[in-house]
């Protein structure tokens, strides 16, 4: 029996390769996740890119507690089943009139996931709209193929490398992900996605999470990622599993975020071709 989503909002979800809106957070919760957030934020103005926003829920306790929320955990195993493993996770903020966008994109043509067994939670931590630039889909376009994508580099682009998908989007195939703070969507690994910068006056923040089921494994990275056993059970062990939840002072956090962001990088850089969502 699902936990949250009806039989056919998973059917949506199948067909569509998006399901929202999902409510998750209470009006207390989403206060308490976005004043970290914006305290962690402030701490990290003048911190390089790369070591900033990403898996933020290994070092800090109020990410670890939002990405196991129970809700967002019902709405998960919905649609990839019991067993769930947190692989990375990503913050994405807009600031008022931030020209930051992020290109049309599949997530999965460069994490490395030999599966799409795959799903991305985006919660919302401020409302989300068309006018401070929420997430936008093609749905059901995730029942094609990977398609190329050009790396740009483009200068306002929040992916790492300005990944841009080779192929025309109509603006009338997109839906925008219109989400309320406190509510949520799931999206599949090989959607095409992307958003617009913020034209208004109210910041934008959405948590993304990244959830697998343990079969899935991460190829080309040369070493065993750390993940989180965010419920049921993991007989496959593909990866490091996270011992217990972090217990950082924000400081402590914040340096050892840094060190292991770097750590990363150096590695991957041996690597050619893997790349990891803590690049975005
Ligand atoms: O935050 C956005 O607008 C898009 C995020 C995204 O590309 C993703 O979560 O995969």
């Amino acid at each position: 029996m699902p936990k949250v989503l009806s039989p056919e909002q998973v059917e949506q979800y199948e067909r569509d390769g998006l399901f929202f809106p999902i409510p998750v957070l209470s009006r207390d919760e989403v206060a308490r996740f976005r004043a970290a957030f914006e305290e962690l934020e402030a701490c990290l103005r003048d911190k390089p890119k790369a070591a900033r926003l990403s898996q933020t829920h290994l070092y800090f306790r109020w990410a670890y507690d939002l990405v196991t929320h129970p809700k967002v955990l019902d709405a998960v195993e919905d649609v990839l089943g019991p067993d769930i493993l947190i692989w990375t996770t990503s913050i994405f903020p807009k600031h008022p009139h931030d020209p930051a966008y992020i290109s049309w994109h599949q997530d999965g043509t460069y994490w490395g996931l030999d599966s799409t067994q795959v799903t991305t939670a985006w919660i919302a931590l401020s409302d989300s709209t068309v006018e401070n630039g929420c997430m936008r889909v093609v749905a059901g376009s995730h029942k094609q193929d990977y398609l190329p994508h050009l790396d740009t580099y483009a200068q306002y682009n929040l992916l790492s490398r300005g990944q841009d998908i080779q192929v025309e989007v109509k603006e009338e195939d997109a839906t925008d992900v219109v989400l309320k703070a406190g509510e949520m969507s799931l999206h599949h690994v090989r959607i095409i996605h992307g958003s617009n910068p913020n034209r208004s006056n109210i910041k934008r923040v959405g948590f993304a999470v990244r959830f697998i089921t343990p079969q899935v494994k991460q190829v080309g990275v040369g070493e065993r990622p750390v993940a989180v056993l965010a419920r049921g059970r993991d007989d496959f062990h593909h990866f490091d599993l996270l011992k217990e939840p972090p217990n950082y002072r924000l400081d402590e956090g914040i340096a050892a975020q840094a060190e292991e962001a770097h750590r990363l990088l150096e590695a991957l850089r041996k690597t050619k071709g893997a790349y990891m969502a803590m690049e975005e």
